[in-house]
């Protein structure tokens, strides 16, 4: 299996596209040679020996992170963010809850794509990874200290959060940009009238530096393209974002086609600091919409509000604040080199990868090197800012991330390979298949100042012949490879949850020593928590019942409960009184139309059951936490609606 299989080689994209591609000169079809891994050079990282670098990878459509140790591939933990997760009861807790609410209401499930590690002076600095939900436009961010989600922002305007949410080199902003234009404002227009009513939306996250704290800063109104994936510019270019943009045909059906009509889209670069400086100046208007914005308190518990207004910036009223660089062909990915100075796009549908220079937009700009206008905004000319094109690269370019040493890495999704080319040159130096269909890659700490370099590891879409088969649905998978060396060398594959897009690494030295390892008990502000055993209870209000219940090894308090009654909405608050690490209890009781609930030491959850049928319930521990875990039990009487059986709990003497 060391060979590309020529199916692969065209992928999903179809054969006629290839035959298209083939007839533009678009490099061969037959370019693996060397570099793929043998069995002695396989990487192991024996139990108990730190890996060097975390890894968060995107869940994809499974709305997750997860997080895997790198060099060995070992998946440590699935941080929840968009979807329910009943293994953490997350999304089905009361104090999570409101981290799914959106202006839509609540939403068990996102797409997720790109994580993006906060950044200090362009380097990873291990606070937070942020996270896009694409499907129901919303950014979210995670602690990297409890490896847990923080908060949550529904992004206006938006349908298809793509582009979202790189950071700036200093955690400034995240940004967002619209996949799919819509009428904008949202109203029922017909479809046919895209041209006249449908527009697109770039917006910037603002990051409070100290707490991280989301605030959506201004957004900016923009033709009704279809904005795909960003990069923030940084040394030189720090002050801009580069999106790129396709369909700038503005086509609303059959976009394989109608969509690939023009030979050159764009990357549409953005002064953000222009663009503060118009919201300053007061240019920006005013627009009702309406986004939630959830975040987790410092008692442990998520709220949610509803947002009712926002800043919009008209490109018109701001005329330094965006450039279009036209751009070969129906662009996806756009990454920006360690210096900034270096733009290079993946046009699915290009010959050449295209790197643009900073200097020489910042000369265009100032020569006025315009092509023409495109509803108001300057299009500057392709030879005025091209540094060079890495010529017959491959096929169907996405990606690119970079190394220390002044290469770049682009991730050909047809040819299925990484090709790996000289930066100051654009010359080809090397290149590896991978196994197949590789979509995003990452080199560590590929889009710092100063990447980490040792490994490159491919997102592949298709793991077919790869592994044992799991009935019609394969996993997805990860590459490791060696780029340490001249030559690019495969060193292990491993499978991902869900569809890994992106991922991002940090030296694990960055955070490892800050994990927390329990919450604090007396710290606990939680106000349904049961601090002592002896304060546990049983509180009947009408036909709400809450139990205060406490969790330690191997017991909880109370454990036998009588006096409820079908049809009451039962809360179950679960404190786990531990102060030891990894020790979670968990609590579940049967027939609850809910999930488990888990608890981490020192801290509070929970969960609302609804007895439908009368009789004796158990409820117990669902996680292992010692060896008389399956003593770890108790019993909840369930009486007729109207039956006088008196609430009573015992504790102990
Ligand atoms: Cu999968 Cu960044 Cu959503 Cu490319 S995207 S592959
Ligand atoms: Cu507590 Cu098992």
């Amino acid at each position: 299996m060391m060979r590309d299989s020529s199916w692969n080689r065209i992928g999903r994209m179809g054969a006629a596209l290839a035959a298209v591609l083939l007839a533009a000169g678009c490099g061969k079809t037959t370019t693996q040679a060397g570099g793929t891994g043998d069995a002695a050079s396989r990487v192991y990282v024996a139990p108990g020996q730190y890996d060097e670098f975390y890894m968060f990878a995107s869940g994809g459509f499974s709305g997750q992170v997860s997080v895997y140790g790198l060099p060995s591939g070992r998946l440590f933990r699935v941080i929840p963010v968009f979807s329910q997760d009943a293994e953490k009861s997350y999304g089905y807790s009361e104090q999570s809850k409101p981290m799914l609410e959106t202006s839509y209401g609540f939403i068990p499930w996102d797409d997720a794509h790109h994580p993006s590690l906060s950044k200090t002076d362009a380097m990873n600095d291990g606070r937070w990874l942020f996270i896009n939900g694409n499907n129901t436009p919303r950014v979210a961010r995670i602690d990297l200290a409890e490896m847990n989600t923080k908060e949550i922002i529904e992004i206006p305007n938006s349908a298809g959060n793509h582009a979202s949410p790189f950071v700036t080199q200093g955690t400034e902003y995240v940004v967002t940009a619209t996949r799919f234009s819509v009428p904008t404002p949202q109203q029922d227009v017909p479809i046919a009238t895209y041209k006249e009513n449908f527009g697109g939306q770039i917006g910037f996250v603002a990051v409070d530096a100290k707490t991280g704290k989301m605030t959506l800063a201004f957004q900016i109104h923009m033709p009704g393209f279809d904005y795909d994936l960003a990069r923030p510019g940084k040394g030189v270019s720090h002050g801009w974002a580069f999106f790129t943009s396709y369909n700038t045909e503005q086509a609303n059906t059959l976009l394989e086609r109608n969509a690939s009509q023009n030979d050159k889209d764009f990357i549409t670069a953005v002064n953000w600091k222009a663009a503060e400086q118009c919201v300053a100046a007061g240019k920006a208007k005013t627009w009702n919409t309406k986004y939630a914005h959830n975040w987790v308190d410092d008692a442990d518990i998520a709220h949610s509000e509803m947002l009712t207004s926002e800043k919009v910036l008209e490109p018109a009223d701001c005329p330094d604040m965006v450039y279009f660089l036209p751009t070969p062909k129906s662009p996806h990915g756009v990454d920006v080199d360690p210096t900034g100075e270096f733009i290079a796009a993946g046009g699915k549908l290009a010959a050449v990868i295209p790197v643009a220079s900073f200097t020489k937009i910042q000369k265009a700009i100032a020569d006025k090197s315009i092509d023409r206008m495109v509803d108001g905004i300057p299009v500057l000319k392709y030879e005025a800012i091209s540094a060079c094109e890495v010529p017959q690269p491959g096929l169907g370019p996405l990606h690119t991330e970079f190394d220390e040493k002044g290469n770049a890495y682009t991730s050909m999704f047809l040819s299925s390979e990484i090709v790996k080319w000289s930066v100051k040159d654009c010359k080809v130096l090397d290149r590896i298949p991978t196994y197949y269909s590789i979509g995003h890659l990452m080199v560590v700490g590929g889009d710092t100042r100063q990447p980490d370099g040792k490994y490159v590891v491919a997102l592949n879409k298709i793991t077919k012949d790869r592994y044992l088969p799991t009935g019609p649905e394969l996993t997805q998978s990860a590459q490791l490879i060696d780029i340490s060396g001249d030559k690019m060398k495969l060193l292990l594959d491993f499978p991902t949850i869900g569809e890994p897009h992106y991922a991002q690494a940090i030296l694990a030295s960055k955070i490892k020593d800050a994990q927390i390892k329990t919450f604090n008990l007396a710290e606990n502000k939680d106000p349904n928590a049961t601090k002592a055993e002896k304060d546990a209870r049983v509180v009947r209000k009408g036909n709400v019942v809450h139990i205060y219940m406490t969790a330690i090894r191997s017991h909880f308090v109370p454990d036998n409960i009588e006096g409820v009654q079908v049809g009451d909405s039962v809360y179950i608050h679960v404190t786990n009184v531990e102060q030891d690490w990894d020790v979670p209890h968990g609590f579940a009781v049967t027939g609850m139309r809910n999930s488990e609930l888990l608890v981490m030491p020192g801290q509070t959850r929970t969960i609302v059951w609804v007895p439908e049928r009368p009789g004796v319930l158990p409820f117990y521990c669902t996680d292992f936490c010692s060896a008389l875990h399956q003593e770890m039990q108790g019993y909840i009487r369930v009486s007729p609606k109207g039956s006088n059986v008196a609430v009573s709990y015992n504790t102990p003497k």
